[in-house]
């Protein structure tokens, strides 16, 4: 086109707007309709502007920065959309720190807005209020992506800049700064559109190469993680072509129908990994396959993640294919119209592998009769918000999960104490649907004070708490590995009815499966903040059913074929002499999640 044709680029207008104005406008262009969040000095200006948003933009004050930071986390995990949180600077950043830890492990889109010292003083220790050692640096540490905000004129690039990296490579949590006297400094702005989202191109020869080897495969093993929870129906899909089972641990489930007899958890999971000669992962870190159960070289292993690094940090794989899951597998199940093998239905294989499977599981009796009136109770599409408590742990097992975004686990952190706040958020982010927080006594009382947010708000969130008067998981592992010395594992409970009754919200006592079935029925039809106690006593220990050895045997020669050919020399002479030196690098693991 002749230069003087060509369209002149639009300048964009300039408003008359603060920081903090300009901060918000351009969370609204972005869709963020609620900010969760603990006010202070530091960020009046930016709460001032919330203010004059108007019912256009909810906030929702907690009584602790990590229930504001949860209940963004929990927001963003149930609607899988990006949630904020704002609090102050120093203990206010350090207070949200476990939950923008846990954000971070679990790839969660929630952006912390995080207030500042005076723009001058910052970085010279003179003890300003709040004031914390390179704030920038700390926050660096926790997110992928995070930015000070310096001039009104930059808060809105910088936010759609924030708000695009929590959905870009592997999604996580931002973090924006902005100091005491910027969020009121007012300039010319010009605001900035939200930015296009960008996907890596699907690279189409190894979906190929990856359809190729998945057809031919005799027995192929799926395991999803939560990298999979927007590609439910394509992975639906292709366990029926492939007549292959759906492992899920934490973050997966739900991704295929739990009542599908093809999906499946560790125990049987793992007699499958044994036996398949294919696997596809996708977006999960496959850490405790590859490191509890093991891998060979008869193993053909595709995988499928959002970030780029991830495949190959375990176990280099057959195939790697990078992006969203959903369109991957879109054009992965294309391919295999041309490259899939028939292979005899497997369906009726599976329903008897399950009916022995509850069999040997019947030992955790207690913990299922509970999880059993739970499913009952929850409606189809309710959310189970899961602690790290012992109900949990059978939950994670046996807990049928029906639809994606239905169960949130808080993954590898396996952080305690969670529960209830990220319950709260997953609540009021999606209000048309009824969610659980299922916590044991001691997890349950580390946010068990946003009871108050939960009536000053209105949230009807139903909590079920499991009181054992113990740190139950730690004491019986101190009981049965450390004969019997029992230190720093019993508690001294409030009575939990009265406590939920004394901010208002409705108490109810269950103590037996019959009596929590009737509690949650009338709780769910009440719609109103509910706390459930549940006493219990010592309960069976899950975890022959989570820590089980190796069913394939590493060879040391896979891991020598990972590696750059100068290290390769000088492994193979070592390796040659000392086959365990290659094992070795797989690690030995302790209990995941009882640390
Ligand atoms: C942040 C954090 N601190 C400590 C732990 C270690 N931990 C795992 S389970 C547990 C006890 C949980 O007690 P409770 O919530 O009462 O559940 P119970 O085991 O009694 O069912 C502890 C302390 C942890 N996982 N996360
Ligand atoms: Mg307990």
């Amino acid at each position: 086109m002749p230069k003087s044709k060509r369209p002149k680029k639009a300048t964009p207008a300039l408003t008359d707007m603060s920081t903090a104005e300009a901060t918000v406008a351009s969370l609204l262009a972005h869709g963020l309709n609620a900010v969760y969040a603990l006010p202070g000095v530091h960020n009046d200006h930016l709460f001032d502007a919330f203010h004059r948003a108007g019912d256009a933009l909810r906030v929702v004050h907690t009584r602790h920065e990590q229930g504001a930071a949860y209940m963004a986390l929990g927001a963003a995990l149930a609607t899988g959309k990006p949630q904020a949180y704002c609090v102050v600077p120093g203990p206010g950043l350090l207070n949200s720190g476990a939950a923008l830890l846990t954000a971070y492990g679990m790839n969660a889109p929630v952006l912390a807005l995080i207030g500042q010292i005076p723009h001058d003083a910052i970085g010279k220790g003179q003890g300003h209020l709040h004031e914390i050692r390179d704030q920038a640096g700390i926050i660096a540490r926790l997110v992928d992506h995070s930015a000070h905000i310096r001039e009104p004129s930059e808060a809105s690039a910088k936010v759609a800049k924030a708000i695009a990296s929590m959905s870009q490579g592997r999604p996580g949590p931002a973090a924006l700064e902005c100091a005491i006297d910027v969020w009121g400094k007012r300039a010319p702005v010009a605001l900035a559109p939200p930015m296009p989202a960008r996907r890596p191109r699907i690279d189409e020869d190894k979906v190929r190469a990856a359809a190729r080897l998945l057809g031919k495969a005799k027995r192929v093993l799926i395991v999803a993680g939560g990298g999979a929870q927007d590609a439910s129906s394509e992975v639906t899909q292709l366990s029926r072509l492939l007549q292959a089972p759906v492992l899920a641990y934490r973050r997966g489930r739900g991704v295929l129908d739990g009542r599908d007899p093809f999906s499946v958890t560790p125990p049987l999971g793992r007699e499958l990994w044994g036996e398949a000669d294919a696997v596809l992962a996708i977006g999960t870190r496959l850490l405790n396959p590859i490191t509890h159960w093991g891998v060979d070289q008869n193993l053909g292993i595709v995988r499928v993640d959002a970030d780029r690094q991830e495949p190959a940090r375990l176990h280099k794989p057959k195939v790697a294919l990078i992006g969203d899951a959903a369109p991957i597998l879109q054009k992965l199940i294309g391919e295999l119209e041309k490259y899939n093998s028939r292979r005899a239905p497997r369906r009726d294989e599976m329903l008897e592998r399950q009916a022995k499977l509850r069999q040997r599981m019947a030992r955790l009796a207690p913990q299922l009769s509970f999880l059993d009136v739970i499913r009952a109770e929850l409606p189809e599409d309710g959310i189970y918000v899961d602690d790290v408590t012992q109900i949990g742990f059978a939950a994670r097992l046996a807990f049928p999960v029906y639809r994606p975004r239905t169960f949130l686990s808080p993954g590898y952190q396996d952080n305690l104490g969670w529960g209830y706040a990220t319950a709260l958020g997953a609540q009021h982010a999606r209000p048309g649907v009824p969610v659980l927080s299922v916590s044991g006594d001691g997890g349950f009382l580390y946010t068990g004070n946003e009871l108050a947010t939960a009536m000053r708000h209105r949230i009807p969130l139903v909590a079920v708490v499991f009181a054992d008067g113990a740190y139950g998981n730690v004491r019986r592992i101190q009981e049965e590995d450390f004969g019997n010395r029992v230190i720093a594992s019993d508690l001294a409970n409030p009575d939990f009815v009265k406590y939920a009754e004394s901010f208002g919200a409705a108490g109810r006592r269950a103590r037996n499966p019959q009596e929590l079935g009737l509690a949650l029925k009338a709780a769910f039809a009440a719609r109103e903040p509910t706390l459930i106690e549940v006493p219990v006593g010592p309960m069976p220990s899950p975890w022959e059913f989570l820590h089980m050895p190796r069913v394939r045997t590493l060879n040391w020669r896979i891991i020598l074929s990972d590696l750059p050919s100068p290290a390769k020399a000088g492994f193979a002479k070592a390796g040659s002499r000392y086959p365990l030196f290659g094992i070795m690098r797989m690690g030995c693991h302790d209990r995941p999640g009882s640390g």
